[in-house]
């Protein structure tokens, strides 16, 4: 089947003629044509238009159920009705493994549960309770308190009742405000988490580490990918001190400030730790992608050039070598499948972009991708290196973001540092998604179920990745949908060994003839169709 050959800008003028002129107006700005000979903008990380039906989550979603949620061996308490701690029950597939301790609580689900006489009379001496139960049952070593959007209506001051406690039980209480309307989606609770971590946590535990040291930073171990990075890392001979947060121990986490570099998979709801711990730590960090076998590969290149030591190089070039014929290998009968078919990727606020990699390692196209909830940087990039060290003897210039340590290193003004970077072949780099997009590919920001169904109707794509919330709404299109999300409850996907699985898994999807025998519902019945009022 080959794709029909459509005009984008007549889609997306199709797709804005939905709307009513307020609304047509605002989605107008979040849908970009690729035009590769610009610097093209993109409106992100504003408030949804009521009622179009987005995939976006919430505030809380992003705070208790993606950043800190994954940290194995702290109980975390949902402070709220009980709907919102059921939501996030296991349902994000974050594995994690007990340590040696044995504290491990990632399969409970801990709330407040609360009731009409809570939100009446206040829940703070609910909140109290339910954190000494949970201390007198479990003894972990921390626990965290997440507000639901009730919470910030009511006024229970969750901080104060989380110093009490901590004094009382004498572990960490960290209490974080992540009502479920504050910001515009899942990415105000990412920062409110990265603040909380950073501010109780990261830093607390100075110990001896040695060897070549980093953190993985926006990394959640979904479907076991943490597990595939570290792997392969490790194989290089470095180590990984903590992830943040798949797969996470509260004590790693307190001593990550010893590694050497972070390396920052998921931007988006990261960047602010890696930040922080720059500004307070020195610690550089740099993005990576460990989703594709190429891009697996790159981002070893990119930890070879920061390290600077022949023996790692050769060490690094040996396992990209080992493994990519291995992953290569495995992968060659699937691409014989798959060559020249179309995706779309509507997922999140990174997994849009770096699957874009995975797909090119297969044959495959990307012809129209968006995120639910990314900024605009994620979409356009930036240039990543305000600062560079610059090793005053050999010159040697080191991708790295702030001055760390005065008396070793001196800096340089914004252009002699750009300039230097460029010759030396380093960067010119604005790493975002649109970059990465070919001309005439569309960039849809914030996708609603409309506009996702005139993408499908008018590109005819072999496989569209979303969430579960389309996930059968683009299926009965006779179209199959890979969850990026939760994987299919399959996974890992990340490195080497996940690039084959998941070669394996879009071959099957997209190569199965069941597709064909599906005619939609709208096709057979006769459907009511509703017009927006305009006047
Ligand atoms: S694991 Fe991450 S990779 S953290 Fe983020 S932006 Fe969500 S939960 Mo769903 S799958 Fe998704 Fe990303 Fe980063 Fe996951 S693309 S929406 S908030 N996400
Ligand atoms: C969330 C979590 C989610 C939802 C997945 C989906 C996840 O945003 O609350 O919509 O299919 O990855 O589990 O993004």
């Amino acid at each position: 089947k080959k794709a029909p050959a459509v005009d984008p800008h007549q889609v997306v003028e199709e797709i804005i003629s939905l709307y009513p002129a307020k609304v047509a107006k605002k989605r107008r700005k979040h849908i970009v044509v690729r035009d590769p000979s610009q610097q093209q903008q993109i409106e992100a990380n504003v408030r949804t238009v009521p009622g179009i039906i987005t995939q976006r989550g919430c505030c809380y979603a992003g705070c208790k159920g993606v950043v800190i949620g994954p940290i194995v061996d702290m109980v975390h308490i949902v402070h709220g009705p009980i709907g919102c701690s059921f939501y996030a029950w296991a349902t994000r597939r974050n594995q994690g493994r007990p340590r040696e301790d044995g504290h491990y609580y990632l399969h409970y689900c801990f709330s407040t549960d609360m009731q009409e006489d809570d939100i009446i009379f206040g829940g703070e001496k609910k909140l109290r309770a339910a954190i000494e139960e949970a201390y007198r049952i479990f003894k972990p070593k921390a626990i965290s308190v997440h507000a639901t959007c009730p919470v910030g209506l009511i006024g229970d001051d969750i901080q104060t009742v989380a110093k009490e406690m901590s004094q009382k039980l004498g572990i960490q209480v960290v209490a974080f405000n992540c009502e479920g309307y504050r910001g515009v989606s899942q990415s105000a609770g990412h920062h409110i988490a990265n603040n909380g971590l950073f501010k109780h946590i990261v830093g607390l535990d100075d110990v001896e580490v040695e060897g070549y040291t980093v953190n993985c930073l926006g990394e959640y171990n979904i479907g076991g990918d943490a597990w595939e990075i570290e792997r392969i890392l490790e194989r290089c001979g470095i180590k990984v001190l903590a992830t943040f947060s798949g797969n996470a121990s509260y004590d790693e986490l307190r001593r990550a400030h010893m590694a050497q570099l972070n390396l920052v998979q998921c931007h988006r709801s990261i960047n602010y730790m890696a930040e922080m711990m720059e500004t307070r730590f020195g610690i550089p960090w740099m993005k990576v992608n460990f989703i594709g076998v190429k891009a697996t590969s790159k981002t070893l290149r990119k930890l070879a050039t920061f390290f600077d030591d022949p023996k790692l190089t050769e060490r690094i070039e040996q396992v990209i070598a080992e493994e990519e014929a291995e992953a290569e290998r495995q992968i060659a009968p699937y691409r014989k499948r798959l060559e020249g078919k179309t995706a779309m990727l509507f997922v999140g606020g990174s997994r849009s972009h770096h699957y874009q990699d995975l797909f090119r390692d297969l044959g495959m196209e990307t012809i129209v991708a968006g995120y639910e909830f990314a900024h605009r940087d994620d979409y356009e990039g930036r240039q990543v290196l305000p600062f560079i060290k610059i090793d005053a003897d050999s010159r040697n210039i080191e991708e790295l973001h702030v001055e760390p340590d005065p008396e070793r290193f001196r800096l340089r003004k914004p252009e002699e540092i750009l300039a230097a970077l460029k010759e030396a072949g380093i960067i010119d780099y604005y790493e975002g998604m649109m970059p990465d997009m070919p001309a005439g590919s569309i960039v849809i920001d914030d996708i609603s179920h409309a506009e996702l169904e005139i993408l499908i109707r008018r590109f005819k794509p072999d496989i569209v990745c979303s969430g579960i919330k389309d996930k059968y709404i683009i299926e009965k299109f006779g179209i199959p949908s890979k969850q990026l999300h939760n994987y299919d409850y399959s996974g890992p996907y990340a490195g080497y060994r996940g690039a084959v699985n998941f070669a394996r898994e879009i071959d099957m999807m997209i190569n199965n003839p069941a597709w064909s025998y599906i005619r939609p519902p709208w096709e057979k019945t006769p459907v009511l169709k509703a017009e927006p009022v305009t006047s």
